[in-house]
């Protein structure tokens, strides 16, 4: 088998024994772990100049970190990521800014990023790189001589052309994506938008199973929605020692729990939750007095201007909220601005009536996953989720909303907290089928697979 050199934006802090992160961390640890590999990425570490660190082992796998200097943190990590790249693949166009030194600093780390990979791969490994940091990383790496097969895994949504345009240097990097050999995608939604912007801007011609023929080469394009282990978070949600704060929690809490779970960003939609929960205390006030609204949003990116301004907003309006509804005896929301151990948050999900997941945009959204997962089939709760997650394709029992209608969304509330146990356990059993055929395994094998086939 040939070795996977896996390479994301960070390296996951492993230590032997530890529970499985979500998401990316998870997927590219078991793939590596399974069959031994390298994991290449940035260390964390802010430092004078970018350098590279010696490997690290940790069980069969083989660390590769490299530090950034202030210049490239600030130009390739704030500035092209995460204030350009970032909120216009989730159509945020109006939050996007642009700089051409950020690009060149995008690109310069990538070429460091790819630097690092060419000095330890060998001619078979198949290498795998992950999400919007690494669009360029293909095409540096070709530069270095590599021959290997190289995948690129999006995690976030890909927009239609037109929104993806709004960056000045679009064409280089759809030129630069095309370096890939294949290029994989959360929804079809998300793959039809990348081969149209192909097809009609590039001059590119689509042809079967998702191949593109342009700038005179073949690449393949596909879909792979992520999932997660989903026995693995439904015995984390289970185990005694795990649900001290849970049971803590239940013992304390006389009302019925709406639970969201989101990195602190624009992106998941918190604001427009606030409001459509406001609207559903308007609307239904026989709710009132019965329900507590948990919102956890552990802060993310706080060094990137936009997500400083929806932390503070959010803190105003989490008190005026609870200002205008709160009792002597009852605070209907409570916004936890801190993130919990994982093992924490699975019993937590589990306690929660209501899972409230409604991004404006998110490329696959594993929340929403997992807290199917956590649930007892027996008496499972509902989640309620935004239209525009792609787990939404998948997870279409749920009760569907659309972020943007706050109405709607304090229908949909007052509708999850009616519904009957029959209707709640045929929508759990639907999805929770889907999300055992989607698994994690089979997301990490079909891509692994689609990339060893040339
Ligand atoms: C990107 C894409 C795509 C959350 N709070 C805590 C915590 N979490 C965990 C969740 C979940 C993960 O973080 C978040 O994953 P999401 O998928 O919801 O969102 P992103 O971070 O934006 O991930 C997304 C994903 O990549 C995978 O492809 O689905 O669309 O944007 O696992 O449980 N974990 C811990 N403490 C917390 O407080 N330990």
């Amino acid at each position: 088998m040939p070795r996977l050199v896996a390479v994301s934006n960070r390296v996951a802090p492993i230590q032997e024994g530890e529970p499985t992160a979500g998401g990316l961390a998870a997927g590219v640890l078991d793939a590596l772990k399974q069959q031994g590999g390298i994991w290449v990425g940035w260390s964390g570490e802010i430092t004078a100049e970018s350098t590279a660190n010696p490997a690290r082992t940790v069980g069969p796998i083989a660390l590769y970190t490299i530090n950034l200097s202030r210049k490239d943190y600030d130009e390739f990590y704030r500035g092209f990521a995460n204030a350009t790249l970032w909120p216009t693949l989730h159509y945020q166009i109006g939050l996007a800014q642009f700089d051409w030194n950020d690009f060149a600093g995008y690109r310069r780390v990538n070429d460091l990023f790819a630097l690092a990979v060419s000095q330890v791969v060998r001619s078979d490994d198949l290498i795998w790189a992950h999400d919007y940091h690494l669009l360029c990383f293909a095409e540096a790496l070709r530069a270095a001589g590599v021959t290997n097969r190289i995948g690129l895994f999006l995690h976030t949504p890909f927009p239609a052309p037109a929104v993806f345009m709004t960056i000045p240097s679009h064409a280089a990097l759809i030129r630069a994506m095309c370096a890939f050999d294949l290029l994989g995608f959360q929804t079809e939604t998300d793959r039809t938008a990348f081969s149209d912007y192909v097809v009609r801007q590039a001059g590119g011609k689509a042809g079967h199973n998702g191949t593109l023929h342009v700038f005179g080469r073949s690449l393949r394009t596909g879909v792979f929605p992520i999932g997660v282990h989903v026995d693995e978070v439904r015995v984390q949600a289970e185990d005694p020692v795990n649900r001290r704060l849970a049971t803590r929690l239940r013992t304390t809490l006389r009302e019925r729990l709406i639970l969201s779970v989101d990195r602190l960003d624009y992106s998941k939609g918190l604001r427009q939750r606030f409001t459509a929960f406001e609207r559903f205390l308007e609307e239904y006030p026989e709710h009132r007095g019965k329900i507590t609204f948990m919102q956890i949003a552990p802060p993310s990116r706080s060094d990137v201007q936009p997500y400083r301004e929806i932390r503070r907003e959010l803190e105003a309006e989490a008190g005026r909220i609870n200002g205008r509804f709160a009792d002597v005896d009852w605070v209907p929301l409570r916004y936890l601005n801190r993130g919990f151990p994982r093992n924490v948050l699975m019993p937590l999900y589990a306690e929660a009536e209501v899972g409230l997941v409604t991004p404006l945009r998110d490329g696959m959204n594993l929340v929403a996953k997992e807290y199917i997962a956590a649930q007892d089939p027996d008496d499972p709760g509902v989640l309620v989720l935004s239209q525009f997650a792609g787990a939404a394709v998948e997870l279409d029992a749920a009760l569907l909303v659309n972020p943007y209608d706050q109405a709607g969304m304090a229908a949909a509330l007052d509708r999850a907290l009616s519904m009957p146990l029959e209707e709640r356990r045929e929508r759990h059993a639907a999805m929770l089928h889907v999300m055992r055929v989607h698994s994690l395994e089979r997301w990490r094998d079909r891509f692994e697979a689609a990339l060893r086939t040339p």
